[in-house]
């Protein structure tokens, strides 16, 4: 399964898209299967219906566990690293994972649930939280994780868009000096969550919470009452295997859906290649197990393969910025996958941080969830790779299910900025605004994948129509991505960000409208528009116009309390850069806002506006210039 040479890669990439089915049927065939496929894959952009492994049965946790038992069973399989450099790391073998996993997938039972029913995770980056993931799989309940920042709202929105029937969660979590209450905020969630029947608490940074009768339990009490014998529960290929909550261009969050046998191989194929494991090797990936990189990377990959997972509770700046840098020395991290953003504020405190820091364990390192700048590359490639590690910018999305384009460590020649070629099984399509497709090299286009992968996406849960509109309507029979890309004269893809509604600050994906919205529902807030402008570190920032007549006098107070109804809205991973109150907006005859205008004031470049004379009141223009000149 694994890629050793470029020549390699050609010929599997040709293969694969010669004969798909044959391609990943031997794929997959390094996965243990209960009972194989009849179909590798059947499908049809239009409805969209895919399916891939048809008929077969297989269980992903016994994937990730059981069958490494025999053979490593006391190889680690997590290393967890806390916040607190003080305290002490811990180490989980396989033997020790399984035994967890499968106490408390019978703690999940117990608690009434089963097969098919939702369940909600919002838990700090603690073994615990992979634990419970994997639980869930085991018993074939379908998790939804929710990452720790986001409000009690944007959870309550979450459970019930997807009915959960339990939460689990823990009293806090540690992020960096920060201590997040997130029981309470589950509590103030679960007000407003009629489907949801128990709550199970682990206990973390032990502050005080409220626990309910009949609905509130401990994990550690539960634990004792069960043993550690649990059968895997029998999944179809194509059974739900989890639920992530994503933000797109309009509306609220849509839950993208995944299913067990394809996305499992396709996790497990794509970490196996682009970071080029090595058995006994260790990987640290520092996201968060709430975004997808931490689904597929951190958890379902690397365990897949048998690998050793390092996972980080705290931030790369806590208590100093050497953190990572101590963390890959302390446990002499063989390949290390981050975030441009992480590697560009890192790189704001220049050498000093890096001093006497042995990073000699280093062989690989990847970057994701952005456009990774020249400059935060070659430093990453100089300071942390010392010039001989191989830097794997992996682009792919939440709805891809795993890495899509992307260099293979050591094998595909990479180049600074750009993600480089497809994997095997995976067909990039440029086209233009009609939808055109846009041949040859040396041209830009908007990004669409013209063929499946097992990773895709299979729906958006509990509103097939919007998955349908979302990402196979703009462009008939192709998967549209949101991202712009150029391929340049050697056929490389460098991907230029999304052509979308859709920010991307630090790596998090958050939608203008969702923004928007939640400004709105300040008191006094008549209208607003939201549009992302280039930030230094954050990759974007965001600039939020604000029409809002009854400050009396007060701005600066006026603009905190917005940012604190962004933050009980979504959460203060949407808070505003910049908020800049305006009397009107460029509006079209038709009433469209005109944001190519605002993204340029946003940008301090109002030089050339582009055509303006549809704007019904050009006057609006010169005063939000003027404006936006006095906002430092
Ligand atoms: C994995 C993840 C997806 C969006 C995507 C892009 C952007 C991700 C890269 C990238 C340039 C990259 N999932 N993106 N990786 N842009 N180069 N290597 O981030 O669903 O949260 O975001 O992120 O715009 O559409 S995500």
């Amino acid at each position: 399964m694994q890629i050793t040479s470029f020549k390699q890669y050609e010929e599997d990439f040709k293969k694969s898209v010669e004969n798909p089915e044959q391609f990943w049927g031997e794929v997959a065939q390094n996965f243990q299967w209960r009972k194989p496929w009849f179909k590798v894959l059947s499908w049809n952009f239009e409805a969209p219906e895919i399916k891939w492994f048809e008929g077969a049965k297989l269980n992903i946790t016994e994937n990730c566990l059981d069958r490494h038992l025999e053979k490593s069973g006391d190889q680690p399989a997590i290393i967890w690293e806390p916040n607190n450099p003080e305290e002490e790391s811990v180490t989980l073998t396989y033997k020790m994972l399984h035994e967890r996993v499968c106490r408390f997938a019978n703690v999940l039972k117990r608690n009434g649930a089963k097969k098919g029913d939702r369940i909600c995770i919002y838990m700090p980056m603690v073994p615990e939280l992979a634990i419970a993931v994997l639980a869930c799989a085991r018993i074939g309940a379908v998790h939804s994780v929710i990452f720790g920042g986001f409000s009690a709202k944007s959870i309550a929105d979450r459970i019930n868009d997807s009915q959960c029937k339990v939460v689990i969660t823990a009293d806090g979590a540690y992020r960096g000096s920060k201590q997040i209450p997130l029981k309470d905020v589950i509590d103030d969630a679960l007000i407003g969550c009629p489907t949801v029947e128990k709550c199970i608490v682990l206990t973390h940074v032990r502050t005080p919470v409220s626990m309910l009768k009949g609905r509130d339990v401990w994990w550690e009490d539960e634990v004792k009452h069960v043993n550690d014998i649990c059968e895997a529960e029998e999944m179809d290929a194509e059974d739900m295997l989890f639920i992530l909550y994503t933000s797109g261009s309009t509306g609220k969050p849509k839950g993208v859906v995944h299913t067990c046998g394809g996305y499992m191989v396709y996790a497990g194929y794509t970490f196996a290649n682009v970071f080029n494991y090595q058995p006994g090797e260790v990987y640290f990936c520092t996201a968060d197990i709430g975004w997808i990189t931490g689904h597929s990377y951190i958890v379902y990959g690397p365990l897949s393969q048998g690998a050793t997972s390092v996972l980080f509770e705290g931030i790369p700046t806590y208590p100093t910025p050497s953190r990572f840098w101590d963390v890959v020395e302390k446990h002499k991290v063989n390949t290390l996958y981050t975030a441009p953003t992480a590697i560009r504020s890192l790189m704001s405190y220049g050498d000093e941080p890096l001093e006497g820091k042995d990073l000699s364990s280093i062989r690989v390192l990847g970057s994701v969830g952005e456009p990774i700048n020249e400059e935060a590359w070659h430093w990453f490639d100089e300071k942390i790779g010392k010039g001989k590690a191989p830097i794997v910018d992996t682009w792919w999305q939440t709805e891809t299910g795993g890495i899509m384009i992307s260099p293979i460590a050591t094998v595909t020649p990479t180049k600074p900025s750009f993600a480089t070629l497809p994997l095997p099984g995976i067909q990039p399509i440029l086209v233009d605004e009609n939808g055109q497709e846009i041949v040859g090299n040396g041209v830009m286009g908007n990004l669409c994948i013209k063929f499946p992968w097992p990773g895709m996406l299979r729906t958006t849960y509990g509103d097939h129509e919007r998955c349908k509109q979302t990402y196979f309507s703009t462009y008939p029979n192709l998967y549209f991505t949101g991202d712009g890309c150029l391929r340049d004269e050697d056929g490389y893809y460098r991907i230029t960000g999304r052509v979308d509604d859709v920010l991307n600050v630090s790596g998090h994906r958050i939608g203008t409208a969702e923004v928007e919205n939640a400004i709105n529902m300040h008191a006094g807030v008549v209208e607003s528009a939201v549009v992302g402008y280039p930030h230094d570190v954050k990759g974007q920032g965001i600039y939020a116009f604000v029409i809002n007549p009854e400050m009396h006098g007060e701005a600066e107070l006026t603009k905190k309390d917005i940012l604190q109804t962004v933050t009980r809205v979504i959460g203060a991973i949407a808070k505003p850069d910049k908020i800049l109150f305006v009397s009107g907006l460029p509006k079209t005859r038709s009433g469209k806002i005109m944001r190519r205008i605002l993204r340029k004031v946003a940008e301090g470049d109002t030089s050339n506006l582009g055509d303006t004379s549809t704007l019904l009141d050009p006057a609006v223009v010169d005063e939000i210039i003027e404006a936006a000149k006095a906002l430092k």
